[in-house]
């Protein structure tokens, strides 16, 4: 497999699913620190006050990564920890650059500050002015050695999960009164975009979570439920930036912000990047929902009743350990309609692909073989070549995850990782797939 000459490798994770120390540094709650703290929100009742201990053993993970010999690592800088300190951010950078990897954080990865939730959340306008200062400050601190952004993390799934559904922190159930949250951080995006340009921060993007979604039959009824979940989960969080507008109005209206003040938004949000980051796991099956049918624990997460559209599950003969079904055609096919749909789209990175699988503990021989993730992970790499041969530019790709992680409401048991964490004592291993992995990129030079 060959990429073309500068293509970038490297690995992602985020603050709360990796560093643990949740209260370190005089850091308050973020809105995860409180749903976790729920009973029955998090599965066997598990939370990420330690999650890897990442906090503590950076520098061991900092091997981990770099000796992959990827390119970029990216994560996330934890929202609330940062109000009180940046210094383990100063720390994780230098650690970074010092082992020949270049840092690529994200600033907004789901971890909302707890009192800004009890203040509306991403309800509240001013939340997205909070993000602004929030990013002065980390460019003042780290701008003179990071010099690649990412603004905010699958708008889409916080909007969707945590306020419309109750499946994800801050769990509102809101169903469609949701959609101001998505504009509230789409606006966050674009003020943070403004900041960093006004610091000349270097290269700014998004990762945003897609996927095809197919109706489920022939029947027009799914062709329509099927676009309007398209749109409500996919063209809502990328048209604004990408086209400068959302697509229709019912989400133009449903957005809660209108007139001169939109407009004004809108092109603040539609502001140049220079990358655009794509998360990619499985596509989407959409039906119209059938009267009589139960949809309850079809999927992962349940649509509450009344709504226009039922995923169904995709017909697939594999799937990975948390059920996502396999289909690396479609990440091809997503990244051949948003160059199509996107004149302007900017060179994409691939922000996130990655899969849970269950694997074993390292057995006698000191190995952990997890032969899956390294199809999983061959596979769609050959789909990103795909795409590009058939145009897309694409840049680089990045493993999700660079170890196995807190996976938000499921817990410890949906392992992502290349390198393998023992929950009990923190140990961990290098994976079949981090050597196949870096076996790859050495393959490149
Ligand atoms: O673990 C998550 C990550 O935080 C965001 N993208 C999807 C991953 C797998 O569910």
């Amino acid at each position: 497999m060959r990429f073309p000459p500068g293509f970038r490798f490297g690995m992602a994770t985020s603050a709360y699913q990796i560093e643990g120390a949740w209260d370190a540094d005089g850091k308050g709650p973020s809105i995860w620190d409180t749903f976790a703290a729920r009973p029955g929100t998090i599965r066997h009742g598990e939370d990420a006050k330690v999650a890897i201990d990442h906090y503590h053993r950076y520098a061991e993970d900092v091997t981990h990564i770099a000796e992959a010999g990827v390119h970029d690592y990216r994560f996330s800088i934890s929202w609330p920890r940062a109000l009180a300190s940046l210094d383990f951010y100063d720390r994780l950078v230098d650690e970074l650059l010092a082992a020949g990897v270049r840092p690529v954080p994200t600033l907004y990865h789901w971890d909302l500050p707890q009192d800004l939730e009890d203040k509306g959340g991403w309800l509240n306008r001013d939340t997205a002015h909070r993000l602004a200062d929030y990013t002065s400050a980390v460019v003042l601190r780290l701008g003179d050695r990071v010099r690649d952004w990412i603004t905010m993390n699958e708008m889409n799934v916080q909007t969707l999960y945590g306020y419309a559904l109750t499946d994800h922190a801050p769990a509102r159930g809101l169903g469609l009164e949701a959609l101001p949250v998505a504009h509230h951080q789409l606006l966050a995006h674009g003020l943070a975009v403004q900041v960093l340009r006004t610091h000349d921060a270097g290269a700014i993007g998004i990762a945003n979570q897609h996927f095809p979604v197919h109706p489920a039959s022939e029947d027009p009824a799914d062709a329509y439920a099927a676009e309007m979940f398209r749109e409500l989960t996919n063209w809502t969080f990328s048209d604004p930036i990408l086209l400068g507008d959302y697509p229709g109005e019912m989400i133009r209206a449903g957005v809660g912000t209108s007139g001169a003040q939109l407009d004004r938004d809108l092109e603040l949000i539609g502001a140049r990047l220079d990358f655009y980051g794509v998360n990619f796991y499985e596509p989407t099956a959409i039906e119209a929902p059938r009267e009589g049918k139960d949809y309850a624990g079809v999927l992962e997460v349940d649509i509450p009743e009344g709504m226009p559209f039922s995923p169904v599950p995709v017909k697939s003969d594999e799937r990975t350990d948390f059920g996502w079904a396999i289909v690396p055609s479609a990440l091809t096919e997503i990244l051949v309609t948003l160059h199509e749909r996107y004149p302007a789209l900017p060179p994409v990175i691939v922000t996130e692909n990655g899969a849970s699988f269950h694997d074993a503990a390292p057995g006698d021989d000191g190995r952990v073989h997890d032969p899956r993730r390294i199809a999983f992970l061959d596979s769609h790499l050959r789909a990103v070549q795909e795409a590009i041969t058939s145009g897309v530019r694409v840049d680089g790709f990045y493993v999700w995850s660079a170890f196995d992680n807190f996976e938000w409401a499921a817990g410890y048991d949906e392992r992502f990782g290349l390198v393998h964490v023992d929950f009990e004592t923190l140990a961990r291993t290098r994976k079949d797939s981090w050597f196949w992995y870096r076996d790859l990129i050495a393959s490149q030079r």
